[in-house]
């Protein structure tokens, strides 16, 4: 019978949760990144080797890269790309030769995730992150003024935009302008509201065919060099699944991951299943497409969202919302039986809760809402596991 890896996401040695507070939760393997190196330069053997050592003292393994960011140059193509992408190649080499084989990317624009509320308080008085689209659109609309931005919607959204615009105090526009463009834990970038017009100007040529263009050019020049290697990459869905901002987005659905891997067969070439982020698309069959995509599947991300009627969502506990968590866990328990092979997932986010409402904590990546997310989760497996394989 074949577990899942349990793993973690650490932010280095500044992150609030310590090294020795996830080898309480049981996790074994660390999910990480280099934060501290500027987007685009290569990650040296002697960086790499210097965070091994830390994770490594603390009897854990630094199992995943999460992520190796990829340059906006890379994804609009422009001056000094091909440099980029040379650099992330040998980022790619100096992480094999530590040993260090799982590579986690996204090629969202400009933004990585994006959420409205950080703090959206749930009846058992734990806080979730939430996106909700009447206070997105007021921003898009009455904060940004993104030209042309009112086009995308329909009368009835935009009234409700603006109600809800109205009724937001100083205080509260701040927030939700923080909330959306000074960078969630895990983004490269932050941005003021001028240059954040500016970096979406650059993509006023770039449709989604052009993007997914520039996609299939980078991972047709990275591929080859991580089966070189023997390593294996991992795009992570868009969060949220579909166009933001007037940007494209190229990487919400089955069909999307699959046209990337027909242009680009590869054995390295695969996927982050990160159920929260494809959960949030109705039209995407979670526990089938696991299954489906499953020789392509090096990282899982298992978190759940609930969503409703009006294009608002909230993340739930990992077991509850919409997300089939058993038929997700079922089918990745079933690809990895059939591979022969042990597949990290880690809890992805959790509720912030109990002490850590008193605690400073990243957004999404408190301790114990994570904890609890993992505890459920390793039960899960163990039920489903020992009613099937043994
Ligand atoms: C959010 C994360 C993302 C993810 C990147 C992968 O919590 O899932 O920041 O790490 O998009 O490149």
């Amino acid at each position: 019978m074949i577990l899942s890896e349990q793993t973690w996401r650490w932010y280095g040695p500044n992150d609030p949760v310590s090294l020795s507070d996830i080898k309480q939760a049981g996790a074994t393997g660390i999910v990480t990144a280099l934060h501290h190196i500027k987007n685009g330069e290569v990650w040296t053997v002697d960086e790499i080797q210097e965070r091994i050592d830390i994770i490594e003292q603390a009897g854990l393994k630094w199992s995943v890269v999460e992520s190796i960011p990829v340059h906006e140059h890379i994804k609009t193509q422009e001056a000094g790309y091909k440099q980029y992408i040379e650099n992330y190649k040998e980022s790619i080499r100096n992480l094999a030769k530590c040993g260090i084989k799982v590579i986690t990317y996204n090629f969202m624009p400009v933004l990585d995730w994006t959420r409205t509320d950080l703090a959206y308080t749930m009846p058992d008085g734990s806080k979730a992150l939430r996106f909700e689209r009447a206070a997105f659109i007021a921003f898009e609309l009455f904060i940004l003024k993104r030209p042309g931005a009112e086009k995308q919607y329909s009368k009835d959204e935009i009234a409700k935009a603006q109600a809800r615009f109205e009724e937001m105090s100083h205080a509260d526009k701040d927030l939700l302008v923080r909330n959306m463009i000074a960078g969630l834990p895990g983004a490269e970038e932050s941005f003021t509201l001028e240059e954040f017009q500016k970096q979406l100007d650059r993509y006023r040529d770039i449709d989604a065919e052009r993007l997914r263009n520039n996609l299939i050019e980078f991972v047709k020049e990275i591929a080859p060099v991580a089966d070189e290697v023997g390593a294996k990459l991992a795009i992570h869905p868009d969060d949220p699944p579909y166009p933001i901002l007037g940007l494209p987005r190229i990487l919400s659905t089955e069909s999307d991951f699959n046209k990337l891997v027909e242009a680009v067969p590869n054995e390295s070439n695969g996927l982050c299943f990160c159920t929260g982020s494809f959960g949030v698309r109705a039209d995407n069959d979670l526990p089938n497409m696991i299954k489906r995509l499953g020789d392509r599947v090096n990282f899982v991300h298992l978190r759940s969202t609930q969503r409703d009627e009006e294009g608002n969502f909230y993340e739930a506990n990992h077991l509850e919302g919409d997300v089939d968590m058993y038929g997700v866990m079922k089918g990745f328990l079933e690809i990895q039986q059939k591979r022969n092979i042990s597949i990290p997932f880690r809890p992805d986010h959790g509720h912030q809760m109990i002490d850590d409402l008193n605690k400073k904590t990243n957004p999404g990546y408190s301790c114990i809402g994570r904890l609890r997310g993992l505890a459920e989760l390793r039960g899960l497996e163990m039920g489903i596991a020992k009613t099937l394989y043994t």
